[in-house]
């Protein structure tokens, strides 16, 4: 492993552990979701992203958009992470008055570029910046994670024909393909596949990779960078609640009740996995 995967690495654990500690600590939420997305925002927040802690408005930033906004506890664990936030905050996580409730909202939180939750919209949003770096001949890129239920919303589908009829290069858009949505599995709620194909009809560069190796994730986003005229789609073959042992792959892993004893556990767990 080289030293830049092995910090990724670290950092997608130290995510991973956040994200459980912050919402094990409020005893209720979407942690499956939320763990799904450690590696690929290890990958964007410490390595791929051009955005800076000190000026989070910075003009010419890289804007990321988690459209699948329950998943926010990943996020604001990488942007405490990454000096945003204070590690402290975490302990605030959807309680009265915090400014990290548990879907990503831009008023609130330092470094959160739109506010999301309602599946289906961020997405568009993200293509619209993307659109409008574009008017303004900027050269940031556009990231954006949508989950697999969330595909089937139509306004997905919308914003996907505009980007490929705009030739969005500037956007790279991930998949979070954990096969799970809030009620059982998306194939057999509303099947996506051929995901790949579809994508791919609408004007898109598609990749597909495991949504947990590190490499394969930065190697996508490189590829991703040299195909000019069209905008990318990564499908990240994911597991919904990845590396904690009571939520892992299980549906009910949506939003779900926490016992103090099962979120200290798994920390620990996963603290012996590291050694
Ligand atoms: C427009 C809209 N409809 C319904 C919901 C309720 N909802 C929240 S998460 C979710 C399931 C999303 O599944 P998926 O995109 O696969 O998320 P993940 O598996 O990554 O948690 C639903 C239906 C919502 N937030 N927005
Ligand atoms: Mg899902």
């Amino acid at each position: 492993m080289t030293d830049k995967i092995s910090m990724l690495t670290e950092k997608a654990n130290a995510i991973r552990k956040l994200t459980i500690q912050s919402i094990g600590e409020l005893g209720v939420g979407h942690i499956g979701g939320a763990l799904s997305l450690c590696e690929v925002l290890a990958a964007l927040y410490f390595d791929v992203m051009e955005v800076d802690v000190q000026d989070s408005k910075m003009a010419d930033r890289d804007r990321f958009v988690l459209s699948k906004g329950h998943g926010g506890p990943a996020v604001y664990a990488a942007l405490a992470l990454k000096g945003f936030l204070d590690i402290k905050d975490l302990q605030t996580l959807n309680r009265s008055n915090t400014n990290l409730p548990s879907h990503c909202d831009m008023r609130l939180t330092k470094g959160i570029d739109m506010s999301t939750g309602s599946l289906g919209q961020g997405f568009s949003a993200a293509i619209g910046m993307a659109v409008a770096g574009k008017i303004d001949h900027k050269n940031f890129y556009v990231y954006t994670i949508i989950g697999d239920g969330e595909t089937q919303e139509g306004q997905i589908w919308e914003a996907a024909m505009l980007g490929g009829s705009r030739k969005l290069d500037n956007v790279i858009a991930f998949t979070d393909y954990n096969k799970m949505q809030i009620d059982g599995y998306t194939e057999e709620i509303n099947g996506l596949e051929p995901l790949d194909l579809k994508w791919k009809a609408f004007g898109w560069h598609v990749q597909t990779v495991n949504g947990h190796e590190i490499e394969s994730i930065l190697h996508a986003i490189d590829n991703a960078k040299t195909t000019k005229g069209k905008p990318s789609m990564i499908i990240l073959d994911t597991i919904k609640g990845k590396g904690c042992d009571f939520c892992e792959n299980l549906v009910a892993s949506h939003n779900m009740p926490i016992s103090e004893e099962a979120w200290k556990q798994a920390v620990e767990w996963l603290d012996r996995e590291e050694v």
